[in-house]
């Protein structure tokens, strides 16, 4: 399966969909979960066509790699998620339930995140 350039958040990249945006940069783009899960959710993704994190692992330039991973911890700072605690989470295929088809990675803050993830039937 190729990247589709129609999914939803290369619309948000390009202005055809509107987004509640927390920071950009030439290589990055972050905005607020439509359907958040705590108090702060905000997604950071990278400008370029990539699917999920084994797409942008594996073909993502050093440069685009280096800004997508300072900008996640930038945006953890700005959100005031250093001082109490933030989780971060990116989900690749099947399994883990990945319905936006662009590389992104969701961090959450805000409120007692619980212990790790909840499994089920695992
Ligand atoms: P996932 O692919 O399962 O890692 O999660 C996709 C996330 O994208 C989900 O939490 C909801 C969010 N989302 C989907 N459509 C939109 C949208 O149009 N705008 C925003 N801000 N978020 C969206």
């Amino acid at each position: 399966m190729g990247y589709d350039s129609q999914n939803i958040f290369a619309k948000i990249i390009r202005n055809e969909v509107p987004c509640d945006k927390v920071y950009e940069n030439d290589h990055v783009l972050a905005f607020r979960d439509i359907n958040p899960q705590a108090p702060n959710h905000v997604l950071v993704i990278p400008k370029g066509s990539y699917i999920s994190m084994e797409d942008f692992s594996e073909n993502g330039s050093d440069l685009e790699i280096t800004e997508f991973w300072r900008a996640v911890g930038q945006v953890a700072r700005m959100i005031g998620g250093v001082s109490d605690g933030y989780r971060i989470l990116a989900n690749h295929g099947r399994d883990a339930h990945q319905e936006v088809f662009h590389f992104h990675v969701h961090i959450f803050s805000g409120c007692d995140l619980g212990h790790m993830i909840k499994i089920q039937n695992g």
